[in-house]
């Protein structure tokens, strides 16, 4: 059986992946970097059917080491610094992770044994500002954040290794994926989790930025799966995965609140705090390629997605799953 190997295997998506590749039997081997705290919350259900090892993308040597040991056949490069906002604020930490890192990654590769497949996370960040509605593999790139710069870069060497050393080297260009796994600070959960906590009464209003951006929003469940079949191809090229829609932030918060019974308009707050020093204010991938040649389409639409992170954050509230202070969580700049 192969076996795979998964940098970033503690956040959304790597657990979705891990899940999705033992279902087909895969070896799984996850790389983590050391942590005060180990962090394997979304790996419980799974964690005795996988293999942990320490590494980190900032440590080409960790890399190395990890690719000899283990012998993947295909390696998935989820690892990055992936918050947005963050970005500004550690512009050189996500250029050494979400840039140089998949250089460390590809370099391994090159040195330890050619032959791994390697699937880079890319990102509809990378369109930025767009140059074109809706963004395919050909539209020009323009990021607007330090993030942005980073997956281009990472974008680019994915695409030179491929043509320099004719290594089977795949960027996906995803749009926005969440799920009720998804990172508290980003969007939609920050949505989801708000609207639990005011629905049981645990906070008063919900502070976010800019309600006008429009974002292209899947399942990630969904989009591992295209992740994998990118790898299964013989001729390795890159694809845009996304739904083919897009829905404004007050649409996110329209559909959550509306879920449990609340009108957004009575809790939602602006709050200049959330705003960003550059904005990607309109994001539409066109999967039709990933549809043509991976026979790829997204399951979950967008209402059932928000259904689905606002009940399983209320049934995590109210069994008394502790969650980072609510009040804090919602004003703290992030
Ligand atoms: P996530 O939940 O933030 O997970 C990021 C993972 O990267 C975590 O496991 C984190 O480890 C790990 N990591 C960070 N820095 C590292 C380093 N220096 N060395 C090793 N591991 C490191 O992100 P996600 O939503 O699953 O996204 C997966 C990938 O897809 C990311 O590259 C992201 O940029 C990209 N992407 C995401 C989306 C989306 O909408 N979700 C769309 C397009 C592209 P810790 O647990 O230790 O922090
Ligand atoms: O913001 C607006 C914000 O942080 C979405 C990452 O997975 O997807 C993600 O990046 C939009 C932005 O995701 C708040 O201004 C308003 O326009 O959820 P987000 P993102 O920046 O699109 C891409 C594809 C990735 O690759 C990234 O890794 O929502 N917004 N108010 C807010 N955003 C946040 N986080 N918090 C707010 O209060």
């Amino acid at each position: 059986m192969p076996t795979a190997l998964i940098t970033g295997i503690t956040g959304q998506d790597g657990s979705y992946l891990a899940e999705f590749l033992l279902q087909k039997n895969y070896t799984v081997v996850g790389m983590v970097r050391r942590t005060s705290i180990i962090n394997l919350e979304r790996l419980e259900p799974i964690q005795d059917r996988i293999s942990l090892v320490q590494g980190d993308l900032l440590d080409e040597g960790s890399l190395i080491g990890v690719l000899r040991e283990f012998a993947p056949d295909e390696v998935y490069n989820l690892a990055a610094m992936s918050f947005v906002p963050t970005s500004w604020q550690q512009p050189v930490l996500t250029g050494e992770a979400t840039a140089l890192g998949v250089t460390r990654m590809l370099d391994a590769i090159r040195l330890v044994n050619k032959g791994m497949r390697f699937y880079q996370a890319s990102s509809s960040e990378m369109f930025g500002k767009v140059q074109e509605v809706p963004q395919r593999e050909s539209t020009p790139f323009y990021p607007r954040s330090p993030y942005g710069v980073a997956k281009l870069y990472g974008h680019w060497i994915t695409v030179n290794y491929r043509e320099s050393y004719g290594m089977h080297a795949t960027s996906g260009i995803l749009f926005n994926h969440g799920s009720p796994r998804r990172g508290l600070e980003f969007v939609e959960r920050k949505i989801s989790l708000g609207v639990a906590a005011i629905k049981l009464g645990q906070l008063d209003k919900l502070r976010l930025g800019n309600m006008d951006a429009q974002r292209d929003l899947g399942f990630a469940g969904d989009y591992v799966q295209a992740m994998w079949l990118m790898l299964q191809q013989s001729d390795p090229q890159d694809f845009v995965i996304a739904t083919g829609s897009t829905h404004s932030v007050r649409e996110m918060c329209a559909v959550a609140f509306e879920h449990a019974g609340l009108d957004y308009n009575k809790y939602v707050v602006q709050d200049q705090r959330f705003y960003r020093p550059a904005e990607v204010d309109l994001l539409v991938g066109d999967p039709a390629k990933a549809g043509r040649l991976l026979g790829w389409e997204p399951e979950l639409g967008f209402k059932e997605l928000m259904h689905s992170m606002v009940d399983s954050d209320l049934a995590k509230l109210q069994s008394g799953v502790r969650l980072p202070d609510l009040q804090e969580f919602t004003t703290v700049r992030f």
